[in-house]
């Protein structure tokens, strides 16, 4: 009997336990973006701050294009060039015809960030987005 009490209160913690772990673990999001000349659809997303994030992105168009995460803040000057590779958070880049799957984390800081394709004359246009990290 006293055995059995054991036994069951390590079952509750291991429980608990698991709860908690879950509770507090990474936040995870899965979004997707179609990329064409020249527009993202979706052009607007949601993740939560500092998720891991899953990002497909599949490429309708004829030409290579990018999902560029830009800093808060940081504002692209037009054309895309040098200057602005800085202001860079992370970016993915699809060849035209092919979908790929990437995985990032999401910033640690809430507000709007804006999405960009970073190919001469793309962001010109058209392709520019908002991710909203909440
Ligand atoms: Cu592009």
């Amino acid at each position: 009997m006293k055995h059995r009490s054991i036994r069951l209160a390590a079952l509750a913690v291991l429980v608990l336990g698991g709860l908690l772990l879950a509770g507090c673990g990474p936040k995870t999001a899965s979004i997707t973006a179609e990329v064409t000349d020249f527009k993202f659809t979706p052009d607007a997303w949601e993740v939560p701050a500092g998720s891991e994030v899953t990002l497909t992105v599949t490429n309708n168009g004829t030409q290579e294009h990018e999902w560029v995460l830009v800093k808060l803040g940081d504002e692209i000057t037009i054309p895309f060039d040098d200057d602005d590779e800085d202001k860079v958070f992370w970016e993915a880049e699809v060849q035209p015809g092919e979908t790929q799957t990437f995985t990032f984390t999401a910033p640690a800081e809430k507000g709007d960030y804006t999405i960009v394709c970073g190919l001469p004359s793309h962001l010109e246009q058209g392709m520019e987005g908002t991710l909203r990290v909440k």
